[in-house]
């Protein structure tokens, strides 16, 4: 069969596109560094550009006001950050905003839009452009005759989709995958429907996301989350920032540094890169300080660790503790705590003390005396929070490196009290909740016999197929039909040729979606696009007006419901159309699905009697604030096999690529991006104005290369395997980054990522340390 290449899907232009998946420009691209505070009126003028060109100033403003406020608005559709406990009225940000108002677009992808342009024709759009026509208002089925999209009522989709599954040979010939966007009334329902149909294929965006620090927390203390919540972080003395982009990413997560910092608390902030949230920052409630551009200090202690060097910074620091233990400092290491509550402790020692201050420097790319400086800091601090999050979640060696970070917390005590725990920092905004309601490809046996009673079905014992195995399935023929609950799986997926091609081969792809994305056009012999409510529009059912919840980084629940009129009348809510798939495939099902859809108080009457702390969940949801799930290991309670809280005893592995001339490179988002919907081509804190197709490195790496700043360069990446991939023509730009190490943009730069090239600790794909050789544009 012919290899396609990333043309055949329009994937990657023949031409070089400095806009890379974003906007077409021909505008002169920059860099320059960005002096100003992060946050404040940069943000704002940006916010106030997307509602305008959205066309939504009053519904995005009122948007604006109720988003965030448990049971009188929604949670917003970005990202995972909590509320604010305690109630500051207006608990928004700039990406936030700008999510929900494109959310809101009045644009509309109409059957006229569908009936005008073939696939072949889209498919040479940008992602941007794709996105741009706005919210899909029909269903819409493919028809390879026309090579174009055509309406299709909701019954004939359904008895399609019914077929399709009907016909396999067995269920694990399908995949369902979801993106953290889904509720977690509709995530549970669809789980329940993919386990009644058979099968744990589950492949979900936590795939590439987080897996690493489930099953590290996991391992270490039986909990798959974080242990803290904002009061922790109110009153921690020492926040450790690790691989995570805040001032982009988490917005709302500056107001708390800047609140660490004006108690007297210390900052760490652990990146190759110098990232805006680790200067200064202008708190977006203070309106007095934004208009006098008054801004706040949330400096600390930058340590510009190489790509995936964390753990052996932490190794470091772990061996200040020890040597401070050594010397006789009291207190350095909480004896009371690693007696009661630790097992392996003495090994712990013995490996800290045998890994060498050499190694631990190489390794990490940092000076002793840095690591040191952390280590005091660490400390000195009685409570102390280590945060964290994709820059360590996609290393090859993620979950030693979580667990190493555990390791450092067990050695102080730093779990179970107030101000101390890790703190994973979550991204899509329930992708936390869809794991706590029963995604997952490897369930655990309890939560199965529990659905299983519940629902009176057999649920398949069979590990399930995650993201890796999918992409991979699809090209073998092992998958036949796909269904994405949202998301843009060709899109976020690695190697994207080979997951456009996957997808192109299978007998059915359906995808529940509000705008137009690329999945849609590498799609399978047969396709559907089920066009769904967004969180901010009001979903209305049999029972009346509905609710749903979601759960944030911090493990709180909180209900939610949209206020705005659903941006077409031929809309479903995903529960219903996950129900009704569910009916029209499952006819004998022993389920309910018609009370599920009609009232989504049923459906969680349901988990109160599956998940474990979802007790009483209707009443527990219904309050001011919502609640937070409780969580043994916040109590001290470590329900591992030891019932102790382990320490890991993993060696440190060389990070650093052995070719000759390699470099190590990591995918990242900019500024203006969610994920694969992209806003515009700047990326504003790191200064970088229209262009994407564009990678950052060290300068001194550039000169030994013979490269300028701007200069064209081709890019390769070897996979583990040994299979090359490559992209051409991206520009090269010197920035304040570690040596040896490379940064570019998702997804633009997922043609790099082999799709076998996972960590074998985790399956997430090697998001952040590929090996790249970087030449100049032949
Ligand atoms: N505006 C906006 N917000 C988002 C998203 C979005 O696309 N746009 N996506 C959401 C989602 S799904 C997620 S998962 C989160 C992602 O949030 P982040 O994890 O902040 O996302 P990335 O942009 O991938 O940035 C990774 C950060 O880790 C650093 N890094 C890379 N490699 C290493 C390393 O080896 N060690 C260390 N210490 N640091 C490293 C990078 O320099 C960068 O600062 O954001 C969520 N929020
Ligand atoms: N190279 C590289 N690749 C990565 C990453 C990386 O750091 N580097 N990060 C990975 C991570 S952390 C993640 S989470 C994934 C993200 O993977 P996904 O979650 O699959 O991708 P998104 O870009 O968030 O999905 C955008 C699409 O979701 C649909 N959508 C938006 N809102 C809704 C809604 O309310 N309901 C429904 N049904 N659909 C909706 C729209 O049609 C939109 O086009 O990407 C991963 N890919
Ligand atoms: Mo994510």
């Amino acid at each position: 069969m012919e290899n396609k290449t990333q043309t055949n899907f329009g994937l990657m232009p023949n031409e070089p596109r400095q806009g890379g998946f974003g906007p077409k420009t021909d505008k002169a691209w920059s860099q320059e560094p960005y002096h100003h505070a992060a946050a404040g009126w940069g943000a704002t003028m940006s916010v106030g550009k997307v509602v305008m060109r959205t066309m939504e100033p009053y519904r995005g403003t009122r948007a604006m006001l109720t988003m965030n406020h448990p049971c009188v608005g929604f949670d917003c559709p970005g990202c995972a950050w909590p509320n604010d406990p305690d109630g500051i009225m207006l608990d928004i940000c700039e990406n936030g905003i700008k999510h929900a108002t494109t959310e809101m677009t009045s644009k509309r992808t109409t059957p006229e839009f569908f009936s005008k342009h073939t696939v072949a024709e889209l498919s040479k759009w940008t992602d941007f452009d794709l996105e741009n026509e706005g919210r899909l208002t029909d269903p819409m089925s493919y028809n390879p005759e026309t090579d174009k999209y055509e309406t299709i009522s909701w019954d004939d989709a359904y008895k399609m989709i019914a077929e399709e599954l009907n016909g396999l040979d067995n269920p694990n010939q399908a995949a369902f995958y979801t993106s953290g966007r889904l509720s977690n009334e509709a995530t549970y329902v669809y789980q329940a429907f993919t386990r009644d149909y058979g099968t744990n294929n589950q492949p979900d965006c936590s795939n590439m996301c987080h897996e690493a620090t489930g099953r590290a927390l996991n391992a270490s203390i039986a909990t798959g989350v974080g242990t803290v919540d904002l009061r922790d972080w109110r009153q921690t003395d020492a926040l450790f920032v690790v691989g995570a982009n805040s001032a982009s990413n988490t917005p709302r997560m500056l107001t708390e540094l800047a609140h660490i910092k004006k108690h007297g608390g210390k900052l760490v902030h652990v990146n190759p890169l110098r990232e805006a949230a680790s200067t200064k920052t202008i708190v977006p409630h203070e309106f007095i300080n934004m208009a006098t551009f008054n801004a706040t200090d949330i400096s600390g202690l930058d340590l510009q660790v190489r790509l995936s060097g964390d753990m052996a910074l932490f190794r470091g620091i772990a061996k200040c503790v020890f040597e401070a233990d050594a010397a006789g400092v009291e207190g350095a290491i909480d004896y009371d705590f690693i007696d009661k509550y630790s097992q392996a402790f003495q090994d712990y020692r013995k490996l800290v003390e045998e890994t060498s201050w050499d190694y631990i420097m190489e390794q990490s790319g940092l000076t002793e005396e840095e690591i040191r400086e952390a280590g005091q800091i660490y400390l000195d601090a009685d409570k102390a929070i280590i945060a964290w999050c994709l820059g360590l979640a996609q290393q090859e060696f993620a979950v030693d490196a979580i667990r190493e970070i555990m390791n450092v917390l067990l050695l102080r005590g730093n779990i179970g009290r107030p101000g101390a725990g890790p703190s994973p920092i979550r991204g899509h905004s329930n992708v936390q909740g869809n794991r706590t309601v029963g995604i997952n490809h490897h369930p655990e046996e309890s939560f199965l016999v529990a659905l299983d009673k519940e629902l009176g079905i057999t649920s398949p014992r069979e590990r399930g197929k995650g993201t890796v195995d999918t992409c991979i399935g699809m090209m073998t023929g092992d998958i036949k039909v796909f269904i994405g609950m949202g998301g843009n799986f060709t899109m976020a997926a690695p190697d994207t040729a080979f997951t456009a091609e996957g997808m192109s081969k299978c007998n059915l792809t359906v995808q529940v979606s509000t705008k137009l994305n690329r999945s849609h056009l590498t799609h399978g012999k047969k396709a559907l696009i089920l066009p769904c409510l967004a969180r901010s529009e009001y979903d209305k059912q049999a029972a009346g007006k509905q609710m749903v919840s979601t759960e944030d980084s911090m493990s709180w629940i909180q209900l939610g419901a949209g206020k705005n009129r659903p941006a077409s009348k031929n809309l479903r809510s995903e529960v219903a159309i996950i129900c009704e798939m569910a009916m029209a495939t499952l006819p004998n099902s022993p389920v309910n699905w018609q009370a599920f859809k009609d009232d989504y108080d049923v459906i969680r009457d349901s988990m109160s009697r599956v998940i474990t702390g979802f007790e009483n969940f209707n009443e527990n949801v219904k309050q001011k604030r919502g609640f937070r799930r409780p969580q043994p290991a916040r109590e001290r309670r470590f329900l591992t096999p030891s019932g102790k809280a382990e320490f890991s005893l993993a060696p440190l592995q060389n990070v650093i690529p052995e070719a000759e001339g390699a470099l190590s490179l990591q995918t990242m988002r900019s500024h203006d991006q969610w994920n694969t919907t992209i806003y515009t081509n700047n990326d504003r804190y790191r200064g970088v104005k229209n262009i994407r197709e564009m990678i950052f490195m060290n300068k001194r790496d550039m000169k030994m290369r013979g490269l300028e700043s701007g200069d064209l360069v081709d890019i390769k990446a070897t996979a583990k395997d040994g299979s090359v991939r490559e992209v051409k023509a991206f520009r090269v730009i010197g920035y304040d980054i570690s040596r040896g190490c490379t940064a570019g943009y998702m997804p633009e730069l997922n043609a790099l990522i082999g799709v076998s090239d996972m960590s074998h600790q985790s399956e997430q794909p090697l998001m952040k340390s590929l090996h790249v050789h970087v030449t100049k544009h032949a």
